[in-house]
């Protein structure tokens, strides 16, 4: 398979019920954290009200879908319990489905989460922990969605204090492939099936570079492939900006070099400059 600059990631598509997102060109999911402590946009919108206006915001500019998130991720985060989840996610999901006029995904692993919010709507489960929590391959494989698989070495408490691989790539390919062939024999179809690997979820800077590098080795498996790098800490490393929300260029800089490399979904806090990024790499592709 050729996975030389210019190779596409073809016409893959990822299904529910009511459609499904086509990869003939890079999407963006739009990132909406309703949490009081997300990394780079913690407290923004924790009012329902602020976070269904920030959807619809998202969505005009771009986003060909809204990831929700309740429970931060970050190192270090503390844990949320599944009845916070709902409470931060249920007002907010119930002010956009039906209106949005994009789908829904939600960053979660608990499967009573998982039922809640596929039956409130959501068409997509992001998972980084890859559906590892007891019962949730099973809550997904009975409702009616997709799932992206993310990989993440420890958890996120203590994930970077210190991570280590022999062969990152080959780890982190080898895992994404078991949790899709787990979740394949739970039932759930293919094409419902999304992988990522996990920038920055129990990796140093340069796992997160070598990885990146090596993206189109994760396109063998078969899935599309969901990254997200927006306003990391490495970006913020290599280039030396210190604050996430000053990271704009070198998150476009990162989110074209994963398209260019085949990723086919690119998460993003800067929805509309990553929008336009994407065409520029998308039709620059068409021409090779
Ligand atoms: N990164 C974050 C959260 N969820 N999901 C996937 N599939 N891939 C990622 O890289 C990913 C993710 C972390 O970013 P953010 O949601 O902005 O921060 P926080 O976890 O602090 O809420």
């Amino acid at each position: 398979m050729s996975h030389v600059a210019g190779a596409t990631a073809g016409a893959a598509r990822v299904r529910w019920q009511d459609g499904g997102l086509e990869f003939d060109t890079p999407r963006v999911m739009g990132v909406l954290n309703v949490t009081p402590d997300s990394f780079s946009d913690g407290g923004r919108f924790v009012d329902p009200a602020a976070a269904v206006d920030h959807a619809h915001a998202m969505a005009e500019a771009g986003a060909a879908i809204i990831d929700i998130g309740a429970e931060s991720t970050r190192p270090g985060a503390t844990p949320v319990s599944a009845a916070e989840e709902l409470d931060r996610l249920l007002p907010v999901l119930e002010g956009l489905v039906t209106k949005l006029g994009v789908p829904i995904s939600v960053d979660t692993g608990k499967p009573e989460v998982i039922t809640a919010v596929t039956g409130a709507g959501a068409s997509l489960i992001n998972d980084v922990q890859a559906l590892r929590m007891p019962g949730a391959l099973e809550a997904v494989a009975g409702a009616d969605c997709a799932v992206c698989l993310m990989h993440m070495q420890g958890e996120p408490r203590t994930m970077q204090a210190q991570p280590r691989y022999h062969d990152v790539v080959g780890e982190v390919g080898d895992f994404l492939v078991a949790r899709a062939i787990a979740c394949e024999d739970a039932g759930i179809a293919h094409d419902h099936i999304l992988i990522d690997p996990g920038f920055g979820f129990g990796k140093t800077s340069a796992h997160n570079l070598l990885l990146l590098q090596h993206l189109s080795e994760l396109l063998d498996l078969g899935y599309p492939v969901l990254v997200g790098l927006s306003r990391k800490s490495t970006i913020g490393e290599v280039s030396g900006v210190k604050m996430p929300e000053d990271r704009l260029a070198g998150s476009l800089a990162a989110a074209s070099l994963a398209v260019w490399l085949g990723a086919s979904v690119v998460r993003a806090h800067d929805v509309a400059a990553t929008v336009q990024a994407l065409a520029v790499i998308h039709a620059t592709r068409r021409q090779v």
